[in-house]
């Protein structure tokens, strides 16, 4: 009976191993960073698993590609006047006010006030689905 036990043990703990490895390896994840100079905060994703395809925006969906979308407060400077190029992209797009979309890592917010805010970034199909891999940041505004 012990010598069974053991034996069943062991392979649970090869198997809880083996599992999460091998989906991990596939899985797209984000990281996001905050970097304040003046009046502007650089909002910056370092990526894994993921590639940024700005070509195939609003075409069909390919795994591990697609682009981000950039939040902060939820929405609220979410608009040219705060985001810039990519607040004007929402406008155009029709969701200024919601989230910034971007084909690059960074998108820089301008005029933020003083004080804490909340990022997000979200891992987004080329349809502007959610991967469902996204980064929070709280950061300070000086
Ligand atoms: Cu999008």
């Amino acid at each position: 009976m012990i010598k069974l036990s053991h034996l069943i043990a062991g392979a649970a703990v090869v198997a809880a191993v083996a599992v999460p490895s091998a989906s991990a390896a596939m899985a797209p994840s984000v990281k996001l960073s905050a970097t304040q100079m003046g009046m502007k905060v650089a909002l910056t994703a370092k990526l894994a698993d993921f590639t940024i395809d700005a070509k195939n925006v609003g075409k069909a969906n390919v795994a591990g590609k697609g682009h981000l979308h950039f939040q902060v407060d939820g929405g609220k400077y979410d608009y040219e006047k705060y985001s810039g190029p990519n607040g004007a992209l929402a406008a155009k797009l029709g969701i200024a006010g919601k989230y910034s979309p971007s084909v690059t890592p960074k998108v820089t917010y301008t005029g933020l006030p003083k004080g804490k805010h909340t990022a997000m970034v979200f891992l987004v199909n080329n349809d502007h689905s959610n991967t469902g891999s996204s980064a929070k940041l709280v950061f300070m505004v000086k």
